[in-house]
């Protein structure tokens, strides 16, 4: 298609991202597919590069000659931004426009306007926030014009360097409120069969995901806000339901996953679109996400009567005073109820478990295995506790720093977040036997509930849970051990 208006990117190659490969749990990225729609919806011709299951870059340079974009738009989560600013550079030097948007550069639109490769900078502007509010206007100025600088005084919810090369972030555009009045993501612009066929064969299940509510209102103290804000904004659970129709139809996953910050914020909410979806025969297995303050028995009766298979809970912590240290506004009691009401109605749980978290002693992380022994869920994953801007745990972390060395913490891969911002007593190595030693924990009680496992399995585990036992128990005396291996990265 060349002469495309807008080329939209999604910069996570599989085969560049360890973590994300052993996952082999795939989801093009809906926030670039609300661009799309909106973007098309103005009459822009829109295409997709996906780096997902790419070669390498020299498929996006395929790409960028094929469709010959006047501007191409990045989506970038923290995970990715080395691999979105390496392809603005290509895209650059093919004379687009590059704009970038999503999570990260709404985060810190200074970081992408300011780098330059070769004494060139790559990318021009910043979409900031919810970008469909924004996009049809941007690319009208973005298309009229024969160069993206000066152009951008008047337009809400953009950052972008002005004529003197200083960065400028407008206001912001308002959170949208209209939200059943955008069309739905242009899933009809990804090929879904590397998808289909990666998810199959790992998993033997297809998943594709949708979003029925917009925000969350509770305040973690590490979880970034930054494009949704403290908000709940649900939308029409008829619409909602409309759509896992489209998708059964069209698409025909085996799975879908709702990626809403917290299911059952609203709790009637909840129980209309359950009729709805019941009433329109859209049932899709589903996994959802929640918090473990939110659940009740009729909603999670109601849950898995829409298809719910598996709940994922924000646990983070066996520990009570870690609990509060996050602010997270949940107790480690309700875990426990929780796990114990998706059980005894058959929905599978999936605790997210945090490690590293300021203030976390070695007793904490005891009271976490414990935890995860007594509640045993039916799968979960731990990250080290990782400082994103915007949030109060950034701020917090900022401020214990010594000052002026120029240098922050670094996320190169998803979960291995090298940080470890030298606060705490414990390096990225001991977390990283801890969150083993979790594993062999839990796998152990499972063993010990009666989950069939051969004998040979038996003895691995118990092998493995010792060792790891005993090697945290001595890492716990040595803090600091590791501490300086795992260094500073500077920033970008
Ligand atoms: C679903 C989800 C996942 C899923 C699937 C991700 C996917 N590819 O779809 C999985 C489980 C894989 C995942 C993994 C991770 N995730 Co995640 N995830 C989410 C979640 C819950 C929803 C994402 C979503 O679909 N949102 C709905 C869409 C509509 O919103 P949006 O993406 O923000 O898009 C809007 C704007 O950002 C903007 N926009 C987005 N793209 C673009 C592009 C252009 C060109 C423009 C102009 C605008 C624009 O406009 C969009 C429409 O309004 C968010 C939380 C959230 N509420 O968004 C976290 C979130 C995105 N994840 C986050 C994190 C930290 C991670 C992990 C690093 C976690 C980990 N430790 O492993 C990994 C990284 C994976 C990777 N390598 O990329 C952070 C991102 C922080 C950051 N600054 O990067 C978030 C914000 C959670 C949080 N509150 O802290 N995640």
């Amino acid at each position: 298609m060349p002469g495309t208006d807008l080329l939209l990117v999604n910069p996570l190659f599989l085969r560049d991202d360890p973590t994300e490969a052993k996952l082999m749990t795939p989801y093009f990225p809906l926030g670039l597919l609300y661009v799309a729609a909106v973007a098309r919806q103005a009459g822009y011709a829109v295409a997709i590069f996906d780096a997902m299951f790419a070669g390498g870059d020299a498929d996006f340079v395929e790409a960028l000659e094929r469709h010959e974009p006047r501007v191409v738009g990045f989506g970038v989560l923290a995970t990715v931004r080395r691999a979105a600013l390496r392809l603005a550079a290509l895209a650059k030097s093919h004379g687009a426009t590059v704009l970038v948007g999503g999570p990260d550069p709404t985060a810190r639109p200074d970081v992408y306007l300011r780098h330059q490769v070769d004494g060139h900078y790559v990318c021009d502007v910043v979409a900031v926030g919810e970008a469909e509010a924004v996009v049809p206007e941007l690319l009208a100025v973005l298309l009229a014009s024969e160069s993206p600088t000066g152009v951008f005084g008047g337009i809400p919810g953009i950052a972008y360097r002005d004529v003197h090369g200083d960065v400028v972030e407008n206001e912001r555009c308002a959170l949208i409120e209209a939200i059943d009045g955008l069309p739905l993501p242009a899933r009809d612009l990804v090929n879904w069969d590397p998808y289909r066929n990666a998810w199959r064969a790992r998993h033997g299940v297809f998943s594709m995901s949708l979003i029925a509510t917009r925000g969350c209102p509770f305040g973690c103290a590490w979880c970034q806000k930054i494009v949704f804000g403290r908000s709940f904004r649900p939308r029409d659970p008829v619409l909602v339901a409309d759509e896992m129709r489209h998708i059964k139809e069209a698409f025909a996953p085996d799975f879908v996953r709702i990626v809403d910050d917290a299911m059952g914020i609203r709790k009637a909410w909840v129980k209309a679109w359950r009729d709805a979806v019941l009433e329109k025969d859209a049932i899709i297995p589903f996994e959802c996400l929640s918090r473990v303050d939110l659940l009740d028995a009729d909603i999670v009766r109601w849950l898995k009567e829409a298809g719910c298979r598996r709940i994922a809970l924000g646990a983070e912590s066996g520990s009570q005073r870690v609990l509060d240290a996050m602010a997270k506004g949940s107790t480690v009691a309700q875990i426990h109820r929780a796990a114990t009401l998706c059980r005894q109605a058959g929905i599978e749980t999936y605790l997210y478990m945090m490690v590293g978290y300021p203030t976390e002693t070695w007793e904490d992380l005891k009271l976490s295995a414990a935890m995860l022994r007594e509640t045993l869920p039916d799968q979960f994953s731990t990250t080290i506790a990782y400082p994103l801007p915007g949030t109060a745990f950034h701020e917090a972390v900022k401020a214990s720093l010594p000052q002026g060395d120029g240098l922050v913490p670094d996320w190169d891969f998803t979960a291995e977040n090298r940080l470890l911002f030298g606060r705490g007593e414990y390096s990225t190595f001991f977390y990283r036997r801890v969150i083993r030693w979790f594993h062999h924990e839990w796998e152990d009680a499972w063993i010990r509930e009666g989950r069939p496992v051969s004998r040979l399995q038996w003895v691995k585990t118990r092998a493995a849970l010792w060792r790891d036992r005993v090697l945290v128990h001595l890492l716990a005396r040595m803090p600091g051990l590791g501490a300086k291996a795992t260094g500073w990265q500077p920033e970008l």
